[in-house]
């Protein structure tokens, strides 16, 4: 073995891309109203907003595509899809959707009541967004360490069981529809949940007659850090790690664009017939008919095959190690990150990282903004501009803990080269952090407002 990770796959298609200037840069920011989203990918360098559905499709899923059967009703692809589905997580039913928000906004649409609470270990944007679109309340329950970017514990996903059961207590199992844990973490920096408070969760959940769902976007990634992290399981092959993580669960939202590595797709699975036929009526409305639920044939196949790639042991043993890598040279450069290194992304601390500017200025989203800027590399902020909220009684801005930027990694795409590049272009701007200043918003929409925020220099 070497001693870096080194890629599991060769390189059969290329696509170029291309640097910019600084000055062409700060003219794009400008007319981007300093919001990374608005830019356009071709002026983008190194591009790590997000793994999702930015994933290098292997040879055997394009030629999976060609076997696409576009038939309305029953496509072959959808029983291949429905065997891969079966196989990994055992749950009895399930829908495909587009993406994983569709599987959130047919799942919440059949079980959340307004003035129903969902807890989670964290919840991520969307699903945030669909539980408050059905009126209901979208609580985190993270533990104490999942809070803290320089605590090195091994599962900082984990929630906080005391808290859950006490929540729980407190608002009455009738208003707790349903409770989940997003696996791995996405917005308390990509981290792992440990199988025992998967387990712990689900038994809580169960005892007080609450469905247990997963969020699996990235169930793969999670169950490799188990394998690493947790000796019980050191010997355990990471399909049956995965298996065993769903077996705790009534039902997961998926979305396909992580770790099935695809550039769409995703589905909603569940044991309960009764959810399901519901489940199958909201699809038809919303998303499509129950075979294709808003993708072609072509794309289930993608999925299909996707999904037992993504779960291959080789594959994650690179994956994690390709993560690792770029945290690893980031720390001994000194630049803030937080610790340890998440599965699909390496998160910068924004707070540490220029704490000469108050969290109100927005310190995650200028930090982007200035990565960009630097090197033409776009990350995702983390923090205020994704998650703070109004408290509704007092109308109050209430800020998040963390206020991160993310730099996520899409699967299969770039080398230990373009890792390096970031590397020193987040090094040089550590060194200049002092310039940097923060910004103030010219638009703020309601919901999911990170998207399409516009800004300006204070
Ligand atoms: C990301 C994307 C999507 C996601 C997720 C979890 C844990 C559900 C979903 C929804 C979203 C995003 C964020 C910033 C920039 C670009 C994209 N996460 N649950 O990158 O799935 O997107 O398929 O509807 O992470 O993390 P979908």
């Amino acid at each position: 073995m070497a001693n870096f990770p080194v890629e599991p796959f060769r390189i059969k298609v290329v696509e170029p891309m291309r640097q910019t200037t600084r000055a062409e840069r700060e003219g794009i920011l400008r007319q981007a109203g300093y919001n990374l989203f608005a830019v356009r990918a071709v002026d983008v360098y190194v591009d790590l907003l997000t793994d999702s559905g930015t994933s290098a499709m292997s040879d055997s899923q394009w030629a999976g595509i060609m076997l696409g059967d576009e038939s309305y009703a029953g496509c072959r692809n959808f029983f291949n899809l429905e065997e891969a589905i079966r196989s990994i997580t055992g749950f009895e039913h399930f829908v495909p959707t587009h993406q994983g928000r569709a599987a959130e906004n047919v799942l919440f649409t059949c079980t959340v009541e307004p003035g129903q609470a969902v807890p989670s270990n964290m919840h991520f944007d969307t699903t945030q967004a669909n539980v408050i679109a059905r009126g209901g309340d979208p609580v985190n329950l993270i533990a104490e360490e999942g809070l803290d970017p320089a605590n090195r514990a091994p599962f900082k996903g984990d929630i906080d069981l005391g808290k859950l059961e006490a929540f729980i207590q407190q608002t009455g199992p009738a208003n707790v529809p349903l409770g989940m844990l997003t696996v791995t973490n996405n917005s308390g920096g990509g981290q792992p949940v440990s199988m025992g408070n998967i387990r712990a969760t689900a038994e809580i959940l169960h005892r007080y007659d609450i469905p247990f769902f997963l969020d699996a976007c990235r169930y793969a990634e999670n169950a490799y850090f188990i394998k690493q992290r947790d000796p019980d399981y050191a010997d355990t092959p990471v399909l049956d790690i995965a298996r065993e993580m769903f077996s705790y669960a009534d039902g997961c939202t998926m979305s396909a664009k992580k770790d099935a590595l695809v550039n769409i797709g995703g589905f909603l699975a569940m044991n309960d017939e009764a959810l399901f036929e519901q489940v199958q009526q909201e699809l038809i409305i919303r998303e499509g008919f129950p075979t294709y639920g808003g993708l072609a044939g072509r794309d289930l196949e993608a999925v299909a095959r996707g999904l037992w790639e993504g779960i291959d042991e080789q594959y994650l043993a690179y994956r994690l190690a390709h993560t690792k890598y770029l945290a690893d040279r980031l720390e001994e450069e000194g630049v803030p990150i937080l610790v340890p290194a998440g599965g699909h992304a390496v998160y910068l601390d924004a707070r540490r990282f220029l704490p000469h500017i108050p969290q109100a200025e927005l310190p995650g989203q200028a930090l982007t903004c200035a990565l960009y800027r630097e090197g033409g590399i776009r990350g995702v902020e983390i923090g205020s501009v994704m998650f703070a909220r109004e408290d509704p009684e007092t109308g109050e801005m209430v800020y998040p803990e963390l206020e991160l930027v993310r730099l996520a990694i899409p699967r299969r795409v770039y080398t230990q080269a373009h890792l390096d590049y970031v590397v020193e272009t987040c090094q040089r701007l550590y060194e200049a952090r002092e310039a940097v200043g923060g910004l103030r918003y010219t638009y703020a929409p309601r919901l999911l407002r990170h998207f399409t925020a516009r800004f300006e220099p204070v």
